[in-house]
């Protein structure tokens, strides 16, 4: 069993010293060296658990290792009936816990099975979407009542009217503990909270929702029941509607919901002993103990018809061998795969320069994806889009490190210059490259792209001139496919005449300026 708690003081002092030291030492405007150790605003990330966690959680060794739980919290005795039954039943290795946001969030840590930790109220749609991919494991979604009641109601009785073959432990404890104790759907009539000082008022509040009743009312689930951790007795009734809805879960007949009425001392502000006594005499009688639907071996109707499940990677179609497939059959004429962001106002083509070269990536067979984000304004707001392209397929569109970043003006520079990746290139449509303007292992190019716009005749083709000069200087794609698209989406003669020679414009600037030290960063890197 680890002890990783007991830290010394003087070991609490060298460590925060340590701490202190490294990060006077972080990046700062004028030392970019930076500690690995540290993230780009100076604070240290750390990737473990913390110390306050144990490896385990024996009961009785002189009450060393205590949960994070309150003393009385029904929460520990929960997890301790599940973590029970799942080993009495075998199932520890193929299980996974989805946990949810309330005091038990951190469930993770005291059940050795697979673990998923989802946003608040999501757990029965993130358990309905593991138990599909793997339906032989065994799914659980653990949720308190604010979780489960509040703001993820919607999910709870979906889940259960899809029948989805996972099971749910609902922990009761009729206020939210984690956040403080705000009312809870399941706040009982004239139960006081931070939210209903006066008591919970029907008038004003509404009624405490009764969620078992609520979802036997459901076709599909198979198996619902009420228990509570008030007492020995209960507990053991409580200990067999655990063991009986897992039980129900590994034979695959369908969805299961056991709802646990568990004390919450602290909220509460009643010691462990009056706070189970106050669920046997408060919560029960408004939410009483009771088997709600019970339908073994009965198979449901949502049962049959289930069509064939495929594993995620089958269904993504991205199997090892389907990627070779696709990389083999593409024609391609470019050199490497780009992350560009493309980045100024609106109005100065930001959004069309990035769909110019999704359209010039698809026509050499590469995948694409353009991603736009602009405000409500329809010119002169901010606006910028990511561009992917790739010969494999791609996970997200969203580029938080481009290799490229075209900048339409100052703010866009600016502003994005620090995402782009070590050695990456940044194109900025201006004269020079401000002269205050500095990032290191970055190469910069300014090109005077308005101004050159403004000579062919037209402005608005400050956009092409950039693509120009991105092409020659990325090489990841080819310019005769950016004329072949340019002649397809220009309608008008004349300004695809203008395009044409902006295009031009941009290349030739690269090649002419670019690399012989005209335009680049203040230190000289060209
Ligand atoms: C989207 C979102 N909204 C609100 C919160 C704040 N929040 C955290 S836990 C919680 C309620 C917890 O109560 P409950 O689910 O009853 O669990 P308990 O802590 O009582 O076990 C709330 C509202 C959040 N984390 N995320
Ligand atoms: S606040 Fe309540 S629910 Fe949360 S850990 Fe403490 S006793 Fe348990």
């Amino acid at each position: 069993m680890a002890n990783e708690s007991v830290i010394s003081e003087t070991d609490q002092k060298s460590k925060l010293e340590v701490k202190t030291e490294i990060k006077v030492g972080a990046k700062t405007e004028t030392n970019p060296e930076v500690d690995p150790k540290f993230n780009s605003d100076g604070y240290e990330e750390i990737h473990s658990r913390s110390s306050v966690f144990f490896d385990l959680f024996d009961r009785k060794r002189e009450l060393q290792n205590q949960t994070h739980y309150c003393p009385g919290c029904g929460h520990g005795v929960v997890h301790k009936l599940i973590a029970e039954a799942l080993q009495e039943l075998g199932l520890q290795d193929r299980t996974i816990f989805v946990s949810p946001v309330g005091c038990s969030v951190f469930a993770y840590y005291y059940f050795d099975v697979g673990n998923v930790q989802v946003a608040h109220g999501r757990a029965p749609a993130s358990a309905t979407g593991i138990k599909r991919s793997c339906p032989g494991s065994i799914v659980i979604s653990y949720q308190g009542d604010g979780d489960l009641a509040a703001i993820g109601t919607a999910e709870i009785v979906h889940a259960a009217n899809r029948g989805e073959k996972i099971t749910v432990f609902f922990v009761n404890n009729a206020i939210y503990g984690m956040t403080g104790g705000q009312m809870a759907p399941t706040t009982m009539v004239g139960q006081k909270s931070t939210t209903s000082p006066w008591g919970r008022r029907p008038s004003n509040e509404g009624f405490p929702l009764h969620m078992a009743e609520l979802i036997a009312t459901l076709e599909a689930p198979v198996y619902v029941e009420r228990v509570a951790v008030s007492d020995n007795k209960n507990i053991m009734k409580a200990r067999r509607a655990v063991r009986k809805a897992l039980e129900l879960q590994r034979d695959g007949v369908g969805f299961t919901f056991v709802e646990i009425l568990s004390p919450c001392p602290t909220i509460w502000n009643k010691d462990p002993v009056a706070a189970r006594q106050w669920v046997a005499e408060k919560m029960i009688p408004t939410f009483p103990l009771n088997v709600f639907r019970d339908r073994r071996p009965e198979a449901p109707a949502v049962q049959e018809n289930t069509p064939p499940q495929r594993s995620v990677a089958e269904a993504l179609d991205i199997t090892p061998k389907a990627r070779t497939t696709n990389a083999g059959t593409a024609k391609r004429t470019h050199h490497k795969d780009a992350k560009i962001k493309v980045a100024g106002f609106g109005g100065q083509g930001v959004l069309l320069l990035g769909q110019l070269l999704v359209e010039m990536g698809m026509r050499e067979g590469l995948e694409v994806s353009w991603l736009p984000s602009y405000g409500p304004e329809m010119r002169s707001g901010s606006a910028h889009c990511h561009v992917c392209l790739s010969k494999e397929r791609i996970g997200t569109p969203l580029i938080s490190h481009p290799d490229v970043l075209v900048a339409m003006n100052e703010y866009s520079l600016r502003k994005f210059a620090h995402e782009v990746v070590s050695g990456g290139t940044i194109l900025y449509n201006g004269e020079s490259v401000p002269a205050d303007f500095y990032v290191p292992e970055l190469q910069v190019i300014a090109i005077p792209a308005a101004e050159m716009a403004d000579k062919l005749g037209s402005t608005k083709v400050a956009n092409i001139v950039m693509m120009g000069a991105l092409l020659e200087e990325t090489e990841c794609l080819a310019p005769g496919t950016a004329l072949s698209v340019l002649e397809d989406k220009v309608k008008k003669l004349d300004l695809l005449e203008i395009d044409r020679k902006a295009l031009t414009a941009g290349r030739l600037f690269i090649d002419e300026h670019a690399h012989i030290g005209a335009v680049s960063q203040p230190d000289g890197f060209a």
